[in-house]
């Protein structure tokens, strides 16, 4: 084995011994390397998830989402501030945000909105890696909870900004899916997505101060009546809704409650050790379909071939079949060749 590779990087054993050791410099230079696209760093960032490995799965992994303005990240501080005062706990929170084109993702500008967490020293603060499409910000991510699992976080929290497929990216790597809600934006469940609602595994209704309140109590009753149009999941949980109010704190408490019930049930009910599994075999698709893309995309046929072949397509000189087929059959031809 070659030491490690490029500069900067620490030997393999300085990251494992930090990052296990709770060192949040090591802890963050970890993250860099399995964050990082350097080929050369692929190799250290495997064998470190590889040692790592033994130490993660212990966490409670929560999924955060809603539409942006709902409150997600002043919920997060406020549910951060709650787990570090009064349970005495620490907390990472992570986000996942693939259409960010910002450097360094949408959490950075976000510490405004954690600044309490911010400053805290039993809070991580990571934001989304900024380059790269959906498949690649969330392998990353996943392998991020890892690194803060190994270090020592219980809690780990992701927030994930995109509508749409981020969510399905996140509820694959958590354990409990929570949406935020307001009161009377939008006609109640109808503008959001089918899908996301069979996701969740709770809801909270934010801002449910002031005038609001009130409001906030009456569309919770709404949304807990249409949650039970659904059917229940099978892990024998059923989604509750809650209100709660980010800045005053007011039931910020109770949705922790409800996200440790869920736990208790499903290590109850053996089906938290189905849940992990279902992760991992889902990590396992997602990594090799992920390196098949990589390798395709490498591949020097393919690359010389596409930008031809996309014109023609858009041109409607090639069928899109014809076209993928061809590219298919180059890289087939050649796997390695890069
Ligand atoms: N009254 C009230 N305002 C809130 C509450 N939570 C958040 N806000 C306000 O709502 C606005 C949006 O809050 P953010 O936490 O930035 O919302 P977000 O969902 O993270 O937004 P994006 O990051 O843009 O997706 C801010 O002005 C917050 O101060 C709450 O519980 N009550
Ligand atoms: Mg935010």
């Amino acid at each position: 084995m070659p030491p490690s590779i490029g500069p900067r990087r620490l030997p393999l054993e300085r990251y494992v011994e930090g990052v296990l050791g709770g060192d949040r410099v090591v802890l963050a230079r970890a993250i860099t390397v399995v964050e990082s696209q350097l080929p050369s760093d692929g190799e250290l960032a495997t064998r470190l998830l590889d040692a790592l490995l033994p130490h993660t799965g212990r966490s409670l992994r929560v999924g955060i989402t809603g539409v942006p303005g709902v409150g997600k990240s002043t919920f997060i501080d406020a549910l951060g501030m709650h787990l570090i005062r009064d349970r005495g706990e620490n907390v990472a929170v992570l986000s996942v945000d693939p259409s960010s084109p910002f450097s360094g993702g949408s959490i950075l500008g976000d510490k405004t909105r954690m600044e309490r967490l911010a400053v805290e020293e039993r809070a991580l603060i990571r934001p989304s890696p900024s380059q790269g499409h959906l498949g690649g910000v969330a392998r990353r991510t996943r392998e991020t909870i890892l690194l803060c699992e190994a270090a020592g976080y219980r809690n780990i929290l992701v927030e994930t900004v995109g509508v749409g497929q981020s969510e399905t990216a996140v509820r694959s790597m958590t354990d409990f899916f929570l949406l935020l809600m307001l009161a009377g934006a939008g006609d109640e469940l109808q503008g959001i997505k089918r899908g996301i609602i069979e996701m969740l595994d709770g809801m909270a209704i934010n801002k449910a101060d002031g005038d609001n309140g009130p409001k906030a109590e009456r569309a919770s009753i709404e949304y807990a009546s249409a949650l039970h149009l659904f059917p229940a999941s099978a892990d024998g949980w059923t989604p509750r809704v809650l209100t709660c109010s980010s800045i005053g704190g007011d039931g910020i408490a109770e949705v922790w409650r409800m996200v440790l019930a869920h736990r208790e049930l499903l290590e109850e009910n053996g089906c938290l050790a189905q849940l992990r599994n279902r992760q991992a075999l889902q990590w396992l698709d997602d990594l090799t379909m992920l390196g098949l893309e990589e390798l395709f995309h490498r591949n020097r046929a393919v690359s010389g071939r596409l930008p031809l072949l996309r014109e023609e397509v858009r041109r409607g000189r090639v069928t899109p079949f014809a076209a993928s087929r061809e590219l298919l059959a180059l890289f087939h031809r050649q796997p390695a060749g890069d």
